[in-house]
């Protein structure tokens, strides 16, 4: 394959950023991103046009030195003048450039003063609070460059968090449901699975005769592009770029239409399998035999007709739930409303932005019976981390505070660092006079497997260890998980009365669901916890519940699904 014109000037634009970046002559900067625009803008391949035999001298901005450099890229496939740049400093540092606000002087800089190399490097200083000390920087540009690099990993997996696709959809779902003639309307595909990040929405509509509902989508305020716009089925943008298929599918066909849109494909190849066996034919508009519907006007119908009970869209992954179904040994899965309490939220005593007594209230409000105040300890001093005496203080305010709650307990808790050694950032005597103990990791990211798994499992064989909350640290599409064997620290947990944490904030939910799946596979109880600091925040419990549910959960695998009796019982060690 010859190689592509755009290549090319992906090669010529990384030369230039890495020599601005090096401080060298702005005219030899510029003179490598206008050969980068010449020949992206060619409507030939360069290759071709070396093949034609044509004189590449002849193209805008093209010298004899590029040309022979085009001619090395083509031949090649390489430029050794890029590789001898990135033996002085590293190539990745042109992926800096691409975050808003960072010129190569900034670049550069941050790379001298601060050894930043990458966008993960530069999302640590900038957590951390390193940027902000860097001369003309401040706290302001610190957090605009940190939005920023978040953004920049997210678009780069084309990918949208599920809780931000929910912001999109329910106001668009609003002003669908006031279309005229309007009967069902559903969000089906991976949002209806609860998917911790969408591609897209998948919305479906049954209609009566004569209805708006076509014109009302593509007309939708905020409404980018409409890419196609049918009868049946339309696909537009909304201003973010995120795309929303809306399909009008008959009443009769409606159940094995969502079916068929909510999937998984693998769940709907699985079925299909099962159809076939049956003498059966299963689509979108319902399951035939020979050329007689039997089923489709819902879903339970059309599973039904493949003598199946109906199954939860969040296990519709091909995982094993049509063989469960087929045996009725489907879970019944966990549910919001069995939540009694959040055991990991924060308060202004830290970073958090409520009280202690606004937290609680707002959680009694939600109809739990209990919330664990669970603010950062001394280490995380960026968070402004309890030192020993300001927790004595905090348990009295909660003592305090109880008296005055009904029906309601406050608990008193700490999420505390586990250090690289695996000792907790507190000594035992303030341990114990909590309630319980949240253990996280918030620094040394980078240890190998082995020191990592070491790590939370020394932390662990402290007595006062109870949950291990986001245990694997990743967030979804910007920084990956550390590594850690996760089997291993299950089955400690679980040998020692541990619990591990899925933290429901959006950006992690972490325990993953497959991680979830492996937690009940070993007995080991999850606790769904939302890492609130604000009111508002916990109402992510809902995010954390979807992806429980994905991972089989049921109410009984869940910790914080019991009642305040049963869970100080099991929280023993
Ligand atoms: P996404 O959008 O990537 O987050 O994931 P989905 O699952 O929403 O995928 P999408 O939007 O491409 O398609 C929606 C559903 O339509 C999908 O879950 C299953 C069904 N579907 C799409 N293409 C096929 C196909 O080629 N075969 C079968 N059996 N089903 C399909
Ligand atoms: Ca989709
Ligand atoms: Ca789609
Ligand atoms: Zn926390």
């Amino acid at each position: 394959m010859p190689i592509p014109n755009h290549d090319v000037a992906a090669i010529f634009s990384k030369v230039a950023d890495l020599l601005e970046i090096k401080g060298e002559n702005p005219f030899r900067v510029r003179a490598y991103r206008e050969a980068a625009r010449t020949v992206s803008g060619l409507s030939q391949s360069v290759a071709d046009l070396l093949k034609e035999g044509r004189d590449l001298t002849e193209l805008p901005g093209i010298g004899k030195d590029l040309a022979g450099k085009i001619e090395e890229i083509v031949t090649t496939g390489r430029l050794t003048l890029l590789e001898d740049l990135t033996q002085q400093i590293p190539g990745e540092l042109t992926e800096l450039m691409k975050v808003a606000g960072l010129g190569a002087k900034r670049v550069a800089r941050m790379y001298q003063e601060l050894n930043i190399r990458s966008l993960d490097d530069l999302r640590q200083a900038a957590e951390q609070g390193r940027l902000a000390e860097l001369e003309g920087f401040g706290d302001k540009t610190q957090t605009k460059i940190l939005e920023e690099v978040k953004r920049l990993r997210r678009d780069q997996t084309h990918r949208t968090l599920l809780a931000i696709a929910a912001q999109y959809a329910q106001p668009l779902m609003d002003h669908l449901g006031k279309a005229k003639g309007v009967k069902d309307l559903i969000i089906a595909g991976s949002y209806r699975r609860r998917r911790e990040t969408v591609h897209d929405l998948d919305i479906l509509a049954t209609c009566k005769r004569g209805s708006t509902v076509m014109d009302h989508f593509v007309k939708y305020d905020e409404v980018k592009q409409v890419v196609s716009h049918g009868k049946t089925r339309s696909t537009v943008l909304l201003r973010s770029g995120f795309q929303v298929d809306l399909r009008v599918v008959p009443q009769v066909s409606y159940g094995a239409a969502l079916v068929y849109f909510t999937g998984s494909k693998p769940h709907n190849i699985a079925i299909r399998k099962r159809a076939v066996r049956k003498k059966l034919k299963i689509n979108e508009y319902g399951v035939f035999r020979g050329n007689g519907r039997i089923a489709g006007r819902t879903e339970e119908e059309v599973y039904d007709t493949l003598g199946l009970p109906w199954i939860p869209p969040d296990l519709r992954e091909n995982r094993g739930e049509v063989e469960a179904a087929e045996q009725g040994t489907l879970p019944t899965l966990v549910e919001l409303g069995d939540i009694q309490g959040d055991l990991h939220v924060h308060t202004n005593y830290t970073d958090g932005r409520h009280t202690i007594e606004q937290m609680a209230r707002a959680a009694q409000k939600r109809g739990y019976k209990y919330l664990a105040i669970a603010d950062h300890s001394q280490r995380i001093t960026v968070a402004h981390g309890l030192m020993p005496k300001a927790l004595r203080e905090q348990i009295e305010q909660i003592d305090r505070l109880n008296d005055r709650l009904k029906g309601f307990v406050v608990l008193k808790a700490i999420e505390v660092d586990i250090l690289a050694d695996g000792r907790l950032d507190l000594p035992d005597e303030v341990l114990k006079e909590l309630d319980l103990r949240v253990c996280s990791i918030h620094s040394k990211f980078n240890l190998s497997r082995t020191e990592q798994t070491e790590r939370v499992l020394r932390a662990m064989d402290n007595p006062y260890f109870n949950i291990l909350a986001h245990p694997t640290g990743r967030l979804i599409g910007e920084r990956d998980a550390y590594d850690l064997d996760m089997e291993r620290i299950m089955e400690h947990a679980a040998a020692n009365g541990c619990y591990l944490e899925l933290n429901a904030h959006p950006e992690r939910l972490d325990l993953d669901d497959n991680h979830c799946r492996m937690a009940k596979n070993k007995g080991l109880k999850v606790v769904v916890s939302t890492d609130a600091h604000r009111m508002d925040d916990l109402a992510y419990m809902v995010y954390g519940v979807g992806q429980a549910r994905r991972g089989w959960l049921e109410a009984d695998d869940v910790l914080n699904s019991r009642n305040l009796k049963d869970l100080r019982t099991l929280l023993r060690r």
